[in-house]
């Protein structure tokens, strides 16, 4: 699916949308899909032209399934589709790639379904789709929170609303309500076999996996939620190259009667904001459209585009000629909100004033192959957990990697393939802001997030800025500003 497509559904009441079949859809049933699946599987190219289109009966050059089919949807069941196809990047080049979508499409499809409309597992036993949650909650206009009024004690600084803003989420995630079940169907509609993994999605940590799918084939996988928390979901074939070529998303946990919390007694936000990266190399994109089968040792990885919730450069940024692509960079990645006094170091700070503090959540996950490092202007970072283990707030330690393990202020965030770190962004008044310049604000502030990787900051192999960047807003007291 190309970044300028659109959800259309942003409401978050709707149901799930997987009864939608696909517009090429012949409307077979679900049994037939099942012959598909079989014939497939089997690679009897007889039995896939029995349901083929006839306009595209053409022979299939691999076994892919040459006829996108919806199956029929089964109450509280997220169905996903291991599809294929072309994703526009910010240069406007054409790469190859996959996805877990939400309906079957076919490799040439215009828009192929390579990521979902987020969706919700809650406690009731249904899947929702929604991009945001809380489902009730009110949605903060164009991404940004509005402050409850002004701090008295604090010119230029405001109290924010506590447990009232909703959270936009990126395509490809899945929020699950802590005590719900999950359920999902996988169908691979690819050539090769491919798995669906929850990267320690068991209570013991342990990963949650449908095992190897064959081409064709379809898996059922059922599990409890897992802990409050932040996860990757991916394909670890061939790891990491089918989690390179798209093949990820992420599961965001919430309990949903303390859902503005990460986790229970941990820091609670105002609004959360989940952010994925992902870095694709086209020389492996490339060899695996053609059919062939990476070897990330023979042909190492070198990636040429890097992505932010699935933007980059200059629409990452909010700055494209597109609106559309620029509201979603708003709602869904670049942090704002209005300055306020807060030490964040008090999770849920809730005892003076009535109220009313505190920051904002920055979910990192990183998808991708590339090391990164999250670089904020204008405010540290409280870094709190990393893959849902909080870190010791005294008695920290070096890990064996040589990293600090402790709850510390970061202006730069080590994001490892696979990582995922929690952290807080205070939105409060830059240290280094004098009074004479604070009090002289009529403008919103923009700081950058640029990540430190620099080759990370590019795109086709030099096109800068390009790549994985962002900016976050501290909101002007002047309105309009
Ligand atoms: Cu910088």
């Amino acid at each position: 699916m190309s970044s300028d497509s659109v959800p259309t559904k942003t409401n978050g009441t709707e149901p799930a949308s997987t009864t939608d079949s696909h517009p090429d859809d012949p409307g077979l049933d679900r049994s037939s899909v099942l012959k598909l699946g079989a014939a497939a599987a089997l690679g009897t190219a007889a039995a896939m032209a029995a349901v083929a289109r006839p306009a595209t009966a053409a022979p299939p050059r691999r076994a892919r399934a040459a006829v996108p089919v919806a199956v029929t949807p089964l109450p509280g069941v997220l169905d996903l589709y291991i599809n294929e196809g072309y994703t526009r990047m910010v240069d406007d080049s054409l790469v190859y790639q996959r996805g877990f979508g939400d309906q079957p499409t076919a490799l040439r499809d215009a828009n192929p379904s390579l990521r979902i409309v987020p969706k919700i597992f809650t406690r009731a036993g249904q899947v929702v789709e929604s991009r945001t949650y809380p489902l009730n909650a009110a949605l903060p206009p164009n991404g940004t929170p509005t402050p409850a009024g002004p701090d008295p004690a604090n010119p230029g600084q405001f109290f924010i609303r506590r447990n009232h803003w909703a959270s936009y989420f990126p395509q490809r995630t899945i929020i699950v309500e802590t005590g719900s079940k999950v359920r999902l169907r996988i169908f691979n509609r690819l050539a090769g076999t491919h798995q669906f993994t929850v990267a320690q999605g068991a209570h013991g940590r342990s990963d949650i996996t449908t095992g190897p799918i064959p081409p064709g084939g379809e898996a059922r996988l059922d599990f409890d939620a897992p802990y409050a928390g932040t996860y990757l979901y991916y394909d670890p074939t061939n790891a990491p190259v089918q989690r390179a070529l798209g093949l990820f998303g992420s599961i965001v946990v919430v309990d949903p009667e303390d859902a503005w919390r990460v986790a229970p007694n941990q820091m609670g936000f105002e609004r959360q904001w989940l952010w994925v990266t992902h870095a694709i190399d086209t020389k492996w994109a490339n060899i695996e459209a053609a059919g062939g089968t990476v070897d990330p040792v023979a042909t190492p990885a070198v990636p040429r585009y890097f992505l932010l919730n699935d933007r980059s450069g200059y629409e990452a940024l909010g700055h494209s000629p597109n609106r559309d692509i620029n509201r979603l960079a708003h709602e869904e990645s670049l942090i704002s909100g209005y300055p306020r006094q807060v030490d964040v170091r008090d999770f849920g700070e809730d005892l003076t004033l009535g109220t009313i503090r505190g920051g904002q959540v920055v979910r990192m996950v990183n998808a991708g192959i590339a090391f990164h490092q999250i670089h904020f202007h204008g405010n540290h970072l409280w870094t709190v957990r990393r893959n849902n283990v909080e870190w010791p707030r005294e008695f920290g330690h070096v890990d064996e990697d040589g990293h600090v393990v402790l709850q510390q202020w970061e202006d730069v965030i080590q994001l490892e393939p696979m990582d995922r770190k929690d952290c807080i962004i205070p939105m409060k008044r830059p240290p280094d802001a004098t009074d004479q310049v604070w009090y002289a604000r009529t403008e919103d502030w923009k700081y950058p997030m640029h990540c430190h990787a620099e080759m990370s900051q590019t795109a086709a192999g030099g096109m800068y800025p390009g790549g994985l960047v962002a900016h976050w807003e501290l909101k002007s007291p002047v309105i309009g500003g």
